[in-house]
């Protein structure tokens, strides 16, 4: 059974809008009524759910960052009693205490559908073997792939994170023909089958459905080639619902978001207005039809632009672009702002450079320095020091003129950055700051 309900997917804007309104306004009384946060938020500002008219009166409206979900935390920004809460998720964070959110019955069937939504989007059907290779547990990756995929009906693969053999093994066995992961441990599983002498092309795989961490369209190309398949993004956060706030068409030009489900505004990040159709911003997003766990204009430090144009697949719900990274993990190396993401462009596009860098930044004395190491082929890694010493200064070169900022580049030997099972770690910022 597909997903498709052409009513929501396809509607005009104007009804889009309509209804976004009335679930807004539903939400709004909800979170006023229940959530002491929000409540109190709203009575600092004499603001009353009454007030928001209009979907622009809801830049009115407090941000909800994760902080606020920190401040709390576990259960304080739940709207509806525990006994009513089915299932509890939290988001990946690394630092102190992580961000916990919950799920009514309700809730996690909205869920399921919005995941099935965005995978029948991607090609995904009844006849299709699911495997899923993301860590079952807190996050909320391999539950909501899981139920969206039994929500269409597919044969599940309950696998799990990391083992690259076995993975491989029940991929070569089950007849796998969808693969659920991180794009870079789509990487890591492309890179054991060459070693494995197994080919790729020879499996029953024919569609990836990665998402988790932000990477490029030069990075999808690399797993698409290897992989011998269509790989489609999809984009979620813990704190929203997890995977199915938006997801790629098989046009693959951009991830339509649910927005019977979500607003979705673009802000400038660091004065918090909201910016025109087209901008390139922090995004931000309320939930329109959460009991446990709603969110209103929640910050998601994510840097995006939103295209409202209809797409080619008929969906008129407006699609948000590959990610750049995030307003938190922007770099600012010696005044430039710097996204992982434009480095890993510049690598891609260099011949010999593996999907594998590591970016490390650091301070000597007052002055910024950035050092990219790249895993090489081998060949290059074992060739001639002239050789070597070219295909350095090229990237060099190639670094400055796109980032505005010099860089020192190193090659390490293959398989000497660590592999990701989950999510992959680019950065190391030794600066403390
Ligand atoms: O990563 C939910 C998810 C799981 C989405 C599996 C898609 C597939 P968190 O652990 O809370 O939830 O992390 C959310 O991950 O704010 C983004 O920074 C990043 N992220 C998630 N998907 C993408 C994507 C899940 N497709 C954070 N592109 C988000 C870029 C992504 N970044």
């Amino acid at each position: 059974m597909q997903i498709w309900e052409p009513e929501y997917e396809c509607m005009p804007r104007e009804e889009i809008e309509q209804l976004q309104l009335e679930r807004l306004q539903a939400t709004l009384n909800r979170v006023y009524k229940n959530v002491t946060c929000y409540r109190t938020r709203f009575k600092e500002l004499g603001i009353v759910p009454e007030d928001v008219r209009s979907l622009a009166d809801l830049a009115k409206l407090p941000f909800t960052t994760k902080e606020d979900l920190r401040l709390n935390y576990p259960y304080g920004m739940f709207a509806v009693p525990l006994r009513e809460v089915v299932r509890i998720h939290s988001s990946s964070g690394t630092t102190g205490k992580p961000t916990v959110v919950g799920y009514t019955k309700h809730d996690l069937k909205v869920w399921s559908s919005l995941v099935a939504r965005f995978m029948t989007a991607a090609g995904v059907n009844s006849d299709d073997v699911v495997q899923i290779a993301f860590g079952y547990g807190l996050f909320t990756g391999a539950f909501g792939l899981h139920y969206g995929s039994e929500t269409i009906g597919a044969s599940v693969i309950p696998m799990g994170a990391g083992n690259t053999e076995k993975q491989i093994m029940i991929m070569q066995d089950y007849r796998t023909t969808a693969l659920v992961s991180t794009p870079s441990y789509a990487v890591t599983i492309a890179e054991r089958m060459e070693k494995m002498g197994i080919d790729p092309k020879g499996l029953t795989l024919k569609v990836g459905l990665f998402g988790g961490e932000p990477w490029s369209e030069a990075m999808r190309r690399e797993i698409e080639e290897r992989l011998g398949i269509t790989a489609t993004d999809n984009y979620g956060l813990s704190e929203v619902i997890g995977p199915g706030v938006a997801g790629e068409c098989l046009c693959k030009r951009g991830m339509h978001i649910s927005e019977d489900h979500f607003i979705a505004e673009i802000i400038d990040p660091d004065t918090g207005a909201v910016l025109p159709p087209g901008s390139v911003g922090e995004l931000v997003l309320t939930s329109l039809t959460k009991e446990a766990f709603p969110m209103v204009r929640y910050r998601t430090r994510d840097i995006t632009s939103l295209d409202y144009e209809k797409c080619e697949c008929g969906r008129t719900m407006v699609r948000m672009k590959k990610t750049m990274g995030r307003s938190d993990d922007m770099l600012i190396i010696k005044g430039v702002n710097v996204y992982p993401s434009q480095i890993e462009d510049v690598l891609f596009a260099i011949e010999g450079c593996q999907p594998h860098y590591q970016l490390v930044v650091d301070r000597k004395g007052a002055l910024d320095t950035l050092e990219i190491r790249i895993e090489v082929t081998e060949n290059i890694f074992f060739d001639e020091m002239k050789k070597q010493k070219a295909f350095l200064d090229k990237v060099e070169k190639k670094i400055d003129s796109v980032l505005g900022v010099g860089a020192v580049v190193k090659l390490v030997e293959p398989n000497s950055i660590p592999r990701a099972e989950g999510k992959a770690c680019r950065v190391i910022d030794n600066r403390k700051i």
